[in-house]
C-alpha cells in the first residue's frame, strides 16, 4: 500500500484497438475509485475510458509505425511487453495491465514493483522498475535487435532460432515464441541482476493463480477469499476469463465486477481479514492415532503458537491450521478463521466427501519417508508372488525341499494404476528390479522404461497385458469400486506366474471384496496382497483372512511417521504467513 506520507503514484496502461470493453474499464475505475490517478496510453481513441482516466498519445512512447502483432496469434501481447519496459525505461515508474484490480493504492517504495505470481516466476502484470534499472537492458534488446536468441528461452526453442539463425533466416520479436518477452524474460533478469528479492509475495499481486482463474467466471466463488491484509491488486487473467464473458453468470465476481464495478464485497472483506490473519493456533484432530505423538515435534518447533488436541478446541477463532485425520463431523463449521487443512495422510478421501469443508486450501504429504514406505511395501508383495514366496512357506511348514519354476522378472508385467508421487517411485524401482512395468494414469506420464497409458480408453490394453497389478489410485467419486470382477477378467491370462496378481494399497473403497474373492475362486486371480479394505479393521468373519494365495497387512504400507512430516507442514505454514504459495493442495473438484 502506498506508505502514509508517499504520493500515490500514477499507474500507466496501454490499449491498442477500439472500446476497452467493460472488464477493463472496470479495472481501470477500481485505481480511480481507491485515488490512484491512471494515465491509460492509446493508439486509438476508446469511447468507453472511465471517468478520471487520463488519456495520452501512445506513439509518444514508441511510434505507431513500430507497433506490431505476434505473427503466430495475432496477439499485441508481446508488443504491449515492449511497450512496458520502453515507459518504464523513459521514467514513467509504474506500469500496470488493463485486467488488473486495483485493492488498494499501489506505492511505488524504491522503485521496484513486482510480484511472484507462482513459485519460480514472476509476472509482469503490474511492474515498477527505476528507468536505469540493469533489467531493462536486456529486456528491451529483445525488441530492438535483430534475431535476437536470449538466454531465458526455452533451451528447444534457442536451438530452433540459432539453427534458422545459422541458415540465414532473419527474425524479430514478433517471431519468437509465445511467452519469450513476459513473465519467463522478467524473472530471468531480475534474477541475474539480484533484484528478485524484491519481488512481492503471490498475494500482493497476484492472490487468484492462472489456474484458478475459471472460479472468477462462478457464482459461487467469492473472490473476497483470496484477499490477503497485503493484497494490493488482483490480476484477473484476461486470457483465461475472456471466454466466459458471452454467458457471464450472474452474481460472479467477473459479473458483479461489470455491474456494480466491484470484484467482492468490501464490507465482507474488512471484517474478515483482521480476524483471519491473527488465527495462528494449530488443532490437531487425528482420529485412532496418538495425537501427542504429533504435537510433541510441533510444540518443539513452533513454541509460539497455541496447539490444541481434539476434542479440546479452546478457543476456536484462534485455530488458523487444522492438522487432521479422519476428523470428527462437523469440526470445520467450529472453526471461524480456518486458513489451511492439512492432511496428516497422503490420501484426502476422508475430507472431500465431507459437507462441512470450508473454502481453504487442503495440503496433502507428500514425503520422502511416505514415499519410500510405500516402495519398500510394494516391492515387497511385488517380490512375493514373483518369488513364490507363499508357497515356499507352505513347504517350510511341511518340511518340504523342492524347487519351483522362477520365471526372470523381465518376463514379468507389472501394471501399476496411479501414477502420483508413489506410483511413480514404486515404477522406477520395479523397473531397476527388471520388472516389465506400465502405469495407468489419467494423464500421460514419461519415465524411462516404463511405459504409459492413460484415461479410460487406454485401460483396457493396459490391463491386457498386466500380470501383477499394483493399485495406487486415491479414492474419488470416479476411481470408487473400480476394482470389480469385470476389470479383473481384462488382466492377462498369458502371464508366466500362471494367473494375475492384485496388489492393492490405495484404498479400501477402490476394490469390490466379494469380487476379489470370487475372482480367487474361479481363477481369475491367482492372489492378492491387500492392505486397504473396505472395513477396516477387517472383520474377523472375512473370507480373504484365511486364503493362503492372500496377503493382509493391517492399513500400514506407508504409515505417516510424525517426526519425518512435521518439519515439512511447520515450513509450510511458516512460509504461507509469509506470503508464500502451499504446497501439495490438492485439487477439489479432481478429489485428490
Ligand atoms: P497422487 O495424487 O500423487 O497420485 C494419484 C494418481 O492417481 C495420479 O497418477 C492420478 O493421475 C491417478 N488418478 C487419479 N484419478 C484417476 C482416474 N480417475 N483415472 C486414472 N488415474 C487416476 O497420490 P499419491 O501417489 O501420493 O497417493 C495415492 C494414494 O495412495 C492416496 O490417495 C492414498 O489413498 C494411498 N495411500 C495409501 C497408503 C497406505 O498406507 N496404504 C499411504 C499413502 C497413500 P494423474 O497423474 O493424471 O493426476
Ligand atoms: C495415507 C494413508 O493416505 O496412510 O497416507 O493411507
Amino acid at each position: 500500500m502506498a506508505g502514509g506520507t508517499e504520493p500515490i503514484p500514477t499507474c500507466h496502461a496501454l490499449w491498442i484497438g477500439g472500446n476497452l470493453g467493460p472488464v477493463a474499464a472496470a479495472c481501470l475505475a477500481s485505481f480511480v475509485r481507491r485515488g490512484q490517478p491512471v494515465t491509460l496510453h492509446c493508439y486509438d481513441s476508446p469511447k468507453d475510458a472511465p471517468s478520471g482516466v487520463t488519456l495520452a498519445d501512445a506513439a509518444a512512447v514508441i511510434a505507431t509505425s513500430r507497433v506490431f502483432r505476434h505473427k503466430a496469434t495475432g496477439s499485441y501481447a508481446i508488443f504491449a511487453d515492449y511497450f512496458r519496459y520502453e515507459l518504464l525505461r523513459r521514467g514513467f515508474g509504474l506500469w500496470i495491465d488493463c485486467d488488473v484490480y486495483c485493492v488498494k493504492p499501489i506505492g511505488l517504495g524504491d522503485g521496484h514493483v513486482y510480484g511472484w505470481q507462482a513459485p519460480d516466476s514472476i509476472n509482469n502484470a503490474v511492474l515498477g522498475l527505476p528507468a536505469n534499472s540493469p533489467a531493462l537492458t536486456p529486456l528491451i534488446a529483445t525488441f530492438t535487435t535483430q534475431s535476437p536468441i536470449m538466454p531465458w528461452y526455452p533451451l528447444q526453442a534457442q536451438q530452433n532460432l540459432a539453427a534458422a539463425k545459422r541458415a540465414g533466416a532473419v527474425f524479430g520479436a514478433a517471431d519468437l515464441p509465445w511467452g519469450a518477452t513476459g513473465p519467463l524474460a522478467l524473472t530471468h533478469v531480475l534474477t541475474t541482476a539480484g533484484l528478485a528479492r524484491h519481488a512481492r509475495p503471490h498475494r500482493v499481486f497476484y492472490p487468484i493463480p492462472f489456474e484458478e482463474a475459471d472460479r472468477l467466471l462462478s457464482p459461487e466463488y467469492d473472490a473476497a477469499a483470496a484477499i490477503a491484509p497485503d493484497t494490493l491488486a488482483v490480476h484477473l487473467w484476461n486470457e483465461k476469463i475472456r471466454r466466459g464473458l458471452a454467458s457471464l453468470s450472474r452474481g460472479s465476481p467477473i459479473h458483479r465486477l461489470i455491474s456494480r464495478g466491484e470484484l467482492y464485497d468490501e464490507a465482507k472483506i474488512g471484517g474478515a481479514m483482521t480476524s483471519d490473519s491473527q488465527a495462528r493456533g494449530i488443532l490437531i484432530a487425528a482420529t485412532g492415532w496418538n495425537q501427542e505423538e504429533w504435537a510433541a515435534p510441533i510444540r518443539a518447533a513452533a513454541p509460539e503458537r497455541r496447539i490444541v488436541l481434539w476434542p479440546e478446541v479452546g478457543d476456536a477463532a484462534a485455530v488458523g491450521y487444522a492438522l487432521v485425520w479422519r476428523p470428527p463431523a462437523d469440526l470445520f463449521r467450529r472453526l471461524p478463521n480456518l486458513r489451511a487443512i492439512f492432511s496428516l495422510g497422503a490420501g484426502v478421501d476422508h475430507l472431500v466427501f465431507r459437507d462441512d469443508l470450508p473454502d481453504v486450501p487442503i495440503v496433502r504429504v507428500v514425503d520422502p519417508d511416505l514415499t519410500q514406505r510405500m516402495t519398500e511395501w510394494v516391492t515387497l508383495q511385488v517380490l512375493m508372488h514373483h518369488r513364490r514366496q507363499r508357497t515356499y512357506d507352505a513347504q517350510q511348514r511341511r518340511r518340504e525341499w523342492r524347487e519351483l519354476a522362477q520365471p526372470a522378472a523381465g518376463d514379468v508385467r507389472v501394471g501399476i494404476m496411479g501414477m502420483g508421487v508413489l506410483g511413480r517411485d514404486a515404477a522406477a524401482m520395479l523397473a531397476r528390479l527388471g520388472f516389465d512395468v506400465a502405469g495407468w494414469s489419467r494423464r500421460p506420464v514419461a519415465i524411462d522404461g516404463v511405459a504409459s497409458f492413460h484415461g479410460p480408453e487406454q485401460l483396457g490394453a493396459f490391463l491386457a497385458r498386466t500380470d501383477i497389478l499394483v493399485v495406487l489410485l486415491p479414492l474419488t467419486a470416479e476411481t470408487r469400486g473400480i476394482l470389480d470382477m469385470g476389470l479383473f477378467r481384462q488382466l492377462a491370462r498369458d502371464g508366466v506366474l500362471g494367473g494375475p496378481v492384485l496388489i492393492n494399497a490405495g484404498r479400501g473403497g477402490l476394490q469390490v471384496e466379494g469380487d476379489i474373492v470370487a475372482a480367487l475362486d474361479a481363477g481369475e486371480l491367482a492372489g492378492a496382497s491387500l492392505d486397504v479394505f473396505e472395513t477396516e479393521p477387517l472383520p474377523a468373519g472375512s473370507p480373504l483372512w484365511g486364503r493362503e494365495n492372500v496377503i493382509v497387512t493391517p492399513h500400514c504400507a506407508a504409515a505417516s511417521a510424525a517426526a519425518a512430516l512435521v518439519p515439512g507442514i511447520v515450513r509450510q505454514i511458516e512460509a504461507f504467513e509469509r506470503g508464500e504459495r502451499l504446497v501439495n493442495v490438492i485439487d477439489r473438484a479432481a478429489g485428490y
